[in-house]
């Protein structure tokens, strides 16, 4: 295997994997030395992380328990590793992936500050041909994008906003060295999850913190903590069953939604129930109840009683009005949780301005002007999210068979077979890509699932002899509806307006993007497929010039039988 090439050698390989995040990472693993084969990762930054490497803004906190937002297939790993706190910071997370590719020696086989620009495919010799932005050409037979759902940032155009005289970042692009806002007048704009964890620590240095909020936010508190002795002996004695809950269940985290229903108990009984899981803190709230996340009425009560907590921690009415005016229902949207959030309301240094009633005109030499007036900032903080699930693909030039482009399919919205083919593609896949149930997801969890399955998929073409794997039409466009037909069934249609939706991005097309129909259908859904000769895909030997269909009568119909049967999970 060749170590380094000059720029203008062709690297030729069995795999190319596009990103070194949790996905990247462990797909080369997979590939490289479970399967033998030859593979490298590229990866536009200078080291690993993917997500996390960029996402270094102050109070970047994972949201997942870090004891589960980890890598389950190795033993020995698990026991080696030891997280310090409940959530963990972005600091120790890129610690934990460095020593991920440490341990396995990934690093020799990834290949750093190389932004893949286009990938087409050559179909007379079933090949993948990639070019990077420093000008290197890779071929490969299988191609994997690891690029991460939340990778592409949205920074929305202002009019004005190039003359603005001060600083501005994005919180998924920080600076490496830090931000110091010592002394300044900070403006941010963005209160999703992100925006929820800046704010607490911006307050803490800045002169006057100015939050502008388009929309209010759900938050529940993290009531983060140092894991303790006690705590890190029960994991190394457990995590079999901790692996076997997080795989099983719906969304990958730590805990089982209750049995109850919100309208079975008495309504002091209820209280206490609320009380205690807001106490307990974390995502974990939303499943103190079973019906919290299907029964509006029932979403209603939990909302109601996130309102109350925020009026009771707020000091200043207005304030509290503008945090409580809330317009979706709870879960709807990606619940955020928090450390001292609707705390730093109350500082005398923070103002809160609703631009929803009075938006946003222009950003000024000076600050940022709504209706209402002009706000003097020295530094401006964009909280405001990510072209999610899409763009970080559609930035790559992708042209699969005979010159068809991604860019084409994809055009009134994404469309994939499992959120891990797309028809006219032939051996790219697509971790976490639209279509799966990923940000709904630990996201570990998911990516587990999908690198094992492709693995397992590769590992059966190279015994079968077959060169080349495709997600038909059919499979693909039922797939499509099977993922209305789900999320139709939850609570996610009552907020239109989310990322979820594609709805931050002007002119973005409309329509659910991941699979809410929860982790465990959807392995189950990927299982039936694989363990029925990959039935919705095309199957051949390009050698051979051969087409091998699974042994069954219809592709299609089996699909639609394969899910059906998985309605009950
Ligand atoms: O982005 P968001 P995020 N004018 O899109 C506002 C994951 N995550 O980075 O709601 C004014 O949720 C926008 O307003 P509105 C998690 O999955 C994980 O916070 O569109 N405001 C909103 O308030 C999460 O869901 C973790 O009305 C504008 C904010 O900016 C996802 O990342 C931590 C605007 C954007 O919120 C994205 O979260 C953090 C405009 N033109 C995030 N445009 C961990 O677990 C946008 N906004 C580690």
């Amino acid at each position: 295997m060749k170590k380094s090439a000059p720029n203008n050698d062709v690297v030729k390989l069995d795999v190319l994997i596009v990103g070194a995040g949790f996905s990247g990472l462990y797909q080369l693993l997979s590939l490289r030395d479970k399967l033998g084969l030859s593979v490298k990762v590229v990866e536009a930054g200078d080291g690993v992380g993917g997500t996390w490497y960029w996402n270094r803004y102050p109070g970047a906190r994972c949201d997942s328990e870090s004891y589960a937002y980890s890598f389950y297939f190795d033993k020995e790993l698990l026991g080696e590793w030891q997280w310090s706190e409940r959530y963990p910071g972005q600091a120790e997370v890129v610690r934990y992936l460095n020593y991920v590719a440490d341990k396995f020696d990934l690093k020799r086989d990834i290949k750093f500050n190389s932004r893949v620009l286009s990938a087409h495919y050559n179909q007379s010799r079933n090949k993948w041909v990639v070019t990077t932005e420093p000008g290197q050409q890779f071929e490969c037979t299988y191609l994997v994008t690891a690029v991460g759902c939340l990778s592409s940032t949205n920074v929305p155009k202002f009019p004005g906003q190039d003359r603005f005289k001060g600083d501005w970042f994005h919180t998924g692009r920080w600076p490496n060295e830090g931000v110091d806002f010592t002394g300044k007048r900070v403006g941010q704009i963005g209160t999703g999850s992100t925006g929820i964890q800046t704010i607490p620590i911006i307050a803490e240095t800045a002169s006057h913190l100015t939050v502008f909020q388009r929309s209010a936010n759900y938050s529940v508190p993290a009531s983060n903590r140092p894991l303790s002795a006690d705590f890190q002996k029960y994991l190394r004695g457990n995590y079999e069953d901790i692996k076997k809950m997080i795989q099983s269940n719906t969304n990958g985290h730590p805990f089982v939604f209750s049995d109850r229903k919100v309208f079975d108990v008495s309504d002091e009984e209820r209280e206490e129930i609320f009380e205690e899981a807001w106490t307990r803190g974390g995502l974990s709230f939303r499943g103190c109840f079973q019906d919290v996340a299907f029964d509006k009425k029932a979403n209603d009560l939990a909302a109601d009683f996130i309102k109350r907590k925020i009026r009771s921690i707020v000091k200043n009415r207005e304030t509290a009005k503008k945090l409580t005016n809330i317009d979706h229902a709870f879960g709807s949207k990606r619940p955020p949780i928090d450390t001292n959030y609707f705390e730093t309301f109350n500082r005398n240094n923070v103002t809160l301005v609703d631009v929803k009633s009075s938006p946003i005109k222009s950003i000024t030499p000076k600050g940022v002007k709504t209706k209402d007036g002009e706000y003097e900032v020295d530094i401006l903080v964009f909280a405001t999210g990510f072209d999610a699930m899409t763009r970080a693909l559609l930035n790559i030039d992708i042209q699969g068979r005979d010159g068809l482009k991604l860019r084409d399919v994809w055009e009134d919205g994404p469309k994939t077979f499992l959120g891990l083919q797309v028809a006219g593609f032939p051996n790219l896949f697509t971790i976490t890509g639209p279509g799966s149930p990923s940000v709904l997801c630990n996201m570990p969890v998911p990516i587990e699932q999908h690198v094992e399955w492709i693995q397992d998929c590769i590992s059966y073409m190279k015994k079968n002899k077959i060169s080349f794997i495709e997600a038909t039409e059919g499979s693909m466009e039922k797939w499509v509806e099977h993922i209305d037909e789900v999320v139709n069934e939850t609570l996610f249609i009552h907020a239109k307006n989310s990322w979820y939706y594609g709805a931050n991005i002007p002119g973005k097309p409309r329509g659910f993007m991941p699979y809410a129909g929860g982790m465990a259908r959807y392995r189950a859904i990927c299982n039936d497929v694989a363990n029925q000769n990959y039935v919705g895909f095309k199957l051949g030997d390009t050698d051979r010039g051969k087409t091998y269909t699974p042994p069954k009568i219809s592709v299609d119909i089996l699909v639609e039988d394969v899910m059906a049967n998985r309605q009950g999970i």
